[in-house]
């Protein structure tokens, strides 16, 4: 069945946002390149690379519903912060805000009847779940560990090794 219109602009406007966290995370790289902390900033390039991978998960289905995709402007990303903890918690709170974009857009396909979609959104709702818990661990680790120098270069170290 056709997707309806109501479900799909809601659908395009997650894949703008989706687009935008790829930004925001590419953003997040790029200070954190600034800081001399490449490992961590080979983990948010990997981040972004994902977040595209999501945006094209949801262009592919649009397509698929015989619907159509519409992409809009992306927001400019901050480019400063004030810390590499500063980036991480930041990070989280993005990805909480997008938990709560992909619960609504569950309430909505299930308002419309629309089944094909919420089983479709099922994927993102536990990736969801893999997203804020990959970037609380390694909050916790800041946090446990420190902003010295030596507990700095441990971490970066562990965050290169981040596969895509
Ligand atoms: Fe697409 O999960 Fe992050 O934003």
């Amino acid at each position: 069945m056709k997707i309806n219109e109501t479900v799909e602009k809601a659908l395009n406007e997650q894949i703008n946002r989706e687009l935008y966290s790829a930004y925001l995370y590419l953003a997040m790289a790029a200070y954190l390149d600034d800081l001399n902390l490449p490992g961590a900033a080979h983990w948010m390039r990997i981040q972004a690379q994902e977040e595209i991978g999501h945006a094209m998960k949801l262009y592919d289905y649009v397509v698929e519903r015989r619907g159509r995709v519409v992409l809009e402007g992306i927001a400019k990303p901050p480019a400063e912060r004030k810390s590499i903890t500063d980036v991480f918690e930041s990070a989280l709170r993005h990805e909480e805000e997008i938990t709560s974009h992909i619960n609504n857009l569950v309430d909505l396909a299930q308002e419309e009847g629309d089944h094909a979609t919420v089983s479709m959104l099922k994927w993102f709702v536990d990736e969801q779940v893999e997203e804020e818990d990959s970037v609380d661990t390694i909050l916790q680790k800041l946090k446990y560990l420190g902003e010295d120098g030596r507990s700095l270069i441990t971490l970066d170290r562990e965050l290169a090794q981040r596969q895509g």
